[in-house]
């Protein structure tokens, strides 16, 4: 009889013990990502990372999404997402606003709603995980810039989307900082948007030059416009006299700083950011975690993360590339 009891309790602890991955974290959640776009090289690196997090934590995930980062796209897919009970979206807003009433009727049907890169209005989610602080992004593109072009002369921004709701956070940031006295005589003269299309981006370059051609640098702050902004100058007689920064891989730019069309750029690591973004949609999911500040969760190799002000976690500092490490990087 006492033998019995014993095996009974060994069984219950099992199968307690199966119901748990590692860290308290339910097995077999399944979690969908959602990106701006698929096609784009930055996503499917940061997928890279969100796979990596669920395979260690058991769970069952996949990424779909549109081709285009348009404000609308991402609508259908969230409604399939819902009927098909994912457990927990991980999205990238293409449109603050958009989005919204989908996000909350899935987050009243249970199910938990992370955005990463780029956020939707807080009521629309539970927890954003961020790149790095909006603050710093911006101030520091803007001071990258300055030094390239001797603090002096005209500049532009090549954005992604018009509504995109990290671009716009960032290039309020950099308008803020070049009100400082070090700026005054850097003056912005136009906000050109190439809608993450590599076709568009291109063209809303050599549009840049040709309607202000005493341009001295751009600042594109996202991968898909510095990138096709970067092999439109590098073939024109601008390459290495209009300077330009933005947000770029280290992949897509590396011939263009070979070749000293770019002298330097910034990111984070995307892959870390989608790693992020998995532990804190599975953190919610497993009751951990509800998205309140001061709130902390185990995030695997990245270790104990806290949610700050509004329901956001930081990932952390930005690294600039130039040609002194870009070998160094591979995504
Ligand atoms: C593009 C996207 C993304 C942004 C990066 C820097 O890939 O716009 O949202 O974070 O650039």
């Amino acid at each position: 009889m006492k033998n019995h009891k014993i095996l009974l309790a060994a069984l219950a602890l099992s199968l307690g013990a199966a119901a748990l991955a590692q860290g308290g974290i339910q097995k077999g959640i399944t979690i969908a990502f959602l990106p701006k776009q698929v096609n784009n090289p930055y996503f499917a690196t940061a997928w890279k990372g969100g796979q990596a997090a669920i395979k260690e934590f058991a769970g069952i995930g996949k990424q779909v999404g549109p081709s285009d980062a348009g404000a609308s796209s991402q609508v259908s897919y969230i409604n399939t997402l819902l009927a098909q009970r994912q457990k927990a979206i991980v999205v990238s807003a293409s449109d603050q606003n958009a989005l919204v009433p989908y996000l909350k009727r899935a987050m009243q049907q249970g199910v938990k709603v992370v955005t990463y890169d780029s956020d939707v209005a807080p009521d629309g989610r539970n927890v954003f995980v961020s790149q790095a602080d909006n603050d710093t992004i911006g101030r520091d593109e803007v001071k990258i810039l300055a030094k390239q072009i001797g603090y002096k002369g005209e500049i532009a921004i090549l954005s992604a989307t018009p509504n995109a709701t990290n671009q716009n956070a960032w290039i309020k940031v950099m308008q803020d900082e070049l009100k400082k006295p070090a700026y005054k005589d850097m003056k912005l003269v136009k906000i050109a948007y190439g809608n993450d299309d590599d076709q568009k981006s291109f063209t809303e370059m050599q549009g840049l030059m040709q309607a202000y051609p005493n341009l001295k640098g751009v600042i594109s702050p996202t991968t898909v416009g510095i990138s096709a902004a970067a092999r439109y100058l590098s073939t024109s007689p601008y390459k290495g006299k209009v300077m330009l920064t933005g947000l770029g891989t280290p992949n897509q730019m590396r011939e263009f700083v070979k070749n000293g069309t770019v002298q330097g750029f910034a990111l984070w690591n995307p892959e870390d950011l989608g790693y992020l973004a998995s532990y804190a949609a599975a953190a919610l999911v497993s009751g951990q975690i509800t998205g309140k500040e001061g709130q902390k969760f185990k995030a695997g190799k990245l270790g104990e993360r806290t949610i700050g002000k509004n329901g956001v976690v930081i990932l952390g500092p930005l690294t600039v590339f130039d040609k002194s490490n870009i070998d160094k990087f591979s995504f």
